[in-house]
């Protein structure tokens, strides 16, 4: 196997026997296998289009089996295969409909009928497999991982009914590219890489008009960190219909829900907490559920990354939907978690009241533009000299600890906004407030990167600037593929001066990483002290 695509990647340069995530090596030529049969969809599905063939489910179909295979999504190799075979039907069904077949290439692919032989058919999709100018890999994989956090949030806005054929035409375009017999050189792959970018604001903006269209616009919302006694579910992931879902059918039934991880952010959201019953978060970011899970006496239901492998003393009561999968675990499909209360009604549940403390949510683009005017004129008159923007994902590497440090030291009369799983580094520290304006800022989960591009793009309108000329510095933090997409949408938008942490990609070479800073002025965290000394002067 070789794997690059996250931040924790063995050594810094690619996993070879097995994931630092966990992922075998089946399931690792697996995923190559799904993403090279996906190039044959693509192929046939741009030749469907230029006949004005559109199929919504095919395109949905797409966007789904790209993200499955995005880090600490699907662990299951039979899930696989079933993705191989359905794409490689869907691939036929629409070469008749177009009248086109190809002889050779990804379009052409016949699926083996056993996992073994699957295994054995990877080979032709392995990363290892392209022999370019090292450059032009570097780009192209770029270019793969940022199409795995456009597909995400495809699906994710897809799943509420919202797309764009656009959107997916790109996503077969990019996944075309390579295979399409155009010769690309070195700018037109970065060309390609930065339209993923632009595509994904696209994605972004739809998937924040159906969470926000579907469940209102988030509010402030004080969040208990907490428990109190009754039975118990935890749900981790991103999303918001399977957790609206969820809400429904345990309604009346003794049984509150929890957040994990990502999902914290949803407590702001009117039409979920409605529910009297959505109580509050346990845990803290994707790495630590060896620690925090054995604790929690209730079942737990995952919705999307970051799933890691079940350990023996909690694994009866993990619980798989949507693309997420680990062999073993019971997954639910078409929304219904009937075994997942099943479990929780088993299960002993929080025994004693323990409220604890309590986080805010809930500072979505409406909030902060709520109070634009105060915010403006706090700017203006001196007493918010800078806002910082610190985000992205969290994971394991003792550097992150850079986070929690740059955001402790950010002097009082600054403002942090925060977004993503890497908050949970200070997502409890009392930062206080600025004239009644808090000094740190929960926008939401990655998915809601939308969001702070729009509050940042407002405020430039207010100030009659550009987003580079605010008072804003982006010191972000990377894992997966979405803040490889999000990292692309920032730099399609020309924004600059991004710090990025704790580790550049494995998968850029020291040419494109030139090519970024030259243009882009991008760097690697340094020190939390000298990198705000370098921001603030
Ligand atoms: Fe390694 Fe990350 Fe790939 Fe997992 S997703 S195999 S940790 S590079
Ligand atoms: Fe986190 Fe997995 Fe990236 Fe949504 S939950 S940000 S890492």
């Amino acid at each position: 196997m070789f794997c690059n695509q996250c931040e924790q990647t063995a050594k810094g340069t690619g996993c070879t026997t097995i994931g630092v995530c966990g992922k075998q090596p089946e399931v690792s030529a697996l995923q190559d296998l799904t993403v090279y049969a996906l190039r044959g969809l693509a192929l046939v599905a741009l030749e469907a289009r230029k006949k004005g063939i559109v199929d919504p489910a095919i395109d949905h179909y797409g966007a789904k089996a790209l993200f499955t295979t995005l880090t600490n999504v699907n662990f299951d190799p039979a899930r696989f295969q079933t993705y191989i075979n359905e794409i490689v039907k869907h691939r036929q069904a629409l070469a008749v409909r177009a009248g086109v077949s190809f002889s050779t290439g990804p379009a052409s692919f016949q699926p083996a009928a056993t996992l073994d032989a699957l295994g054995a058919q990877a080979e032709i999709a392995a990363l290892t497999a392209d022999k370019s100018d090292p450059d032009i890999v570097s780009l192209k994989q770029t270019l793969l991982y940022g199409m795995k956090g456009l597909a995400a949030y495809a699906d994710h806005a897809a799943v509420l009914g919202q797309t764009d054929p656009e959107v997916f035409a790109f996503l077969f375009k990019g996944l075309a590219a390579g295979y399409d017999g155009v010769q690309r050189d070195l700018g037109q792959w970065v060309e390609l890489a930065l339209e993923c970018g632009k595509t994904n604001l696209r994605a972004m903006e739809l998937l924040d008009a159906g969470n926000t269209g579907t469940y209102g616009h988030p509010v402030p919302t004080q969040v208990p960190l907490g428990h109190r006694k009754n039975k118990c579910i935890l749900v981790s992931g991103h999303d918001l219909r399977d957790l609206h879902e969820l809400l429904k059918q345990t309604e009346g039934k003794g049984i509150d829900i929890y957040t994990h991880g990502e999902m914290l952010p949803t407590h702001g959201y009117p039409e979920l907490k409605k529910y009297p019953h959505f109580y509050g978060h346990f845990g803290t970011a994707w790495q630590n559920q060896h620690k925090e899970f054995p604790a929690f006496p209730g079942a737990i239901l995952f919705t999307t990354n970051c799933i890691q492998k079940p350990q023996d003393s909690y694994k009866d009561r993990v619980f798989t939907t949507g693309l997420v999968g680990w062999p073993g675990l019971v997954h639910c499909e078409n929304y219904d978690f009937s075994a997942v209360i099943r479990k929780a009604l088993e299960m002993p549940g929080f025994t004693d009241d323990a409220p604890g403390k309590n986080v805010m949510v809930g500072f979505g683009r409406n909030t902060v533009m709520s109070v634009a005017g105060q915010v403006i004129d706090a700017v203006k008159s001196g007493a918010i000299r800078h806002f910082f923007l610190v985000g992205g994902c969290d994971g394991a590497k003792p550097g992150r600890n850079y986070y929690t440090e740059f955001v402790e030291k950010t002097p009082k009369d600054t403002v942090v906004l925060t977004l993503a799983c890497g908050k949970f580094r200070f997502f409890d520290k009392e930062l206080g407030d600025i004239g009644g304006i808090p000094r740190l800022l929960d926008v939401g989960q990655c998915n809601d990167a939308y969001s702070a591009i729009q509050i940042a793009v407002a405020l430039a309108g207010a100030f009659e600037c550009g987003v580079n000329d605010l008072p804003l510095s982006l010191v972000l933090s990377w894992y997966e593929q979405k803040a490889v997409v999000i990292l692309l949408t920032l730099l399609a938008l020309g924004i600059k001066d991004i710090r990025l942490g704790p580790s550049l990609p494995a998968f850029i070479t020291p040419n494109v990483l030139n090519f970024l800073v030259q243009n882009y002025n991008i760097k690697p965290i340094t020190t939390p002290d000298e990198d705000l000394k370098a921001i603030l002067g």
